[in-house]
């Protein structure tokens, strides 16, 4: 891993130009990485290009915090053939959507990730699953380039960091991870706005759309779920990537080791979101289904249903082999 940091550090270090890409519907960690990069590398004089492939082009409202969000466009204008690309928190090709025929065609490719599930591409792979965040593998990597970090990039890694380690409870927080937290606290940032923006700016719609998701919810022996469909959403005026935080409040139970919410996307499929407290892998689950994520929170997407989704999910957990299709 050191030797590949000091590598991509060498190769960054020397760029005019870096396109940088982060994972469809990203969370604060994937565009606190991909900007912190890009705050970083304008500061010493390089020209950035950041997008992620999401059709409509609709950045979450926090982004408003995260200095540098200029650098963002459509992914239909991303650079087709980029000299050097970075990824940020991608775990598969998959989740470039259309920004995976550019990560396919770059000369470089920096493929900065900390899911246990990655795929492990890029010709200069930095892949650490023990990293609270890819905002810390950023963190070490901007550390090795040298030089000043922008303020733009401490409030980036640091909204980042604090979101993927769930305001520092997972496993994944170590002291280095509280460390870093602490040297990017040093930086004048607007702590109380990034917080207040990333956790208390919920619609009252939503909090009305939470009551419907849990009024639904079901325990099953070890598992506690529960769903939303496109109708609900629509009669309550929610957008699907305002309803994030709903698997953090069903997790809570005390009844379930595993917690899962599902969600109807736009094509009817359900997009499946578990997380466990211990007692179960749900990477290997969510992997079993086409999916991937962390050995405690991780997620796939489901065409059978919501009856067949939790009939197959149930059966995972209970580690009989998956059913075809
Ligand atoms: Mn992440």
């Amino acid at each position: 891993m050191n030797e590949l940091v000091e590598k991509a550090a060498t190769a960054l270090g020397q760029a005019e130009s870096v396109a940088i890409a982060c994972h469809v519907n990203p969370d604060a960690d994937a565009l606190g990485a991909t900007l912190g990069l890009s705050n970083f590398l304008r500061a010493r004089g390089a020209r950035t290009i950041c997008s992620f492939p999401n059709e409509p082009f609709e950045p979450p409202r926090w982004l408003a915090v995260l200095p540098g969000a200029d650098a963002l466009v459509r992914p239909a204008e991303f650079p087709i053939e980029p000299a050097l690309m970075v990824t940020c928190d991608v775990a598969s090709m998959d989740r470039l959507g259309m920004l995976a025929r550019s990560a396919a065609r770059a000369q470089t490719l920096i493929w900065i990730d900390h899911h246990v599930s990655n795929e492990g591409l890029g010709t200069i792979p930095l892949i650490d699953p023990r990293a609270s965040s890819t905002c810390e593998i950023v963190w070490r990597l901007v550390r090795e380039i040298g030089g000043d970090v922008p303020v733009e990039t401490a409030t980036c890694l640091y909204a980042g960091i604090v979101t993927d380690t769930g305001r520092f409870q997972y496993e994944a927080v170590t002291p280095e991870t509280l460390r870093l937290a602490a040297q990017l606290r040093e930086y004048a940032f607007d702590h109380t706005r990034l917080v207040q923006a990333l956790y208390e700016d919920n619609p009252a719609a939503y909090l009305r759309l939470l009551g419907t998701a849990l009024d639904r919810i079901t325990v099953e022996g070890d598992l506690i779920w529960t769903y939303l469909t496109q109708a609900d959403l629509a009669a309550a005026g929610v957008h699907a990537a305002e309803t994030d935080d709903l698997i953090d409040v069903v997790r809570t139970a005390r009844e379930a080791d595993v917690a899962a919410v599902l969600k109807q996307q736009r094509d009817g499929r359900f997009k499946v979101s578990v997380r466990s407290k211990g007692g179960h892998d749900v990477a290997t689950v969510a992997s079993t289904f086409g999916g991937g994520g962390h050995r405690l929170a991780a997620g796939y997407t489901s065409k059978h249903g919501l009856a067949e989704t939790i009939h197959r999910l149930k059966a995972a957990l209970r580690g009989e082999p998956a059913v075809e299709g």
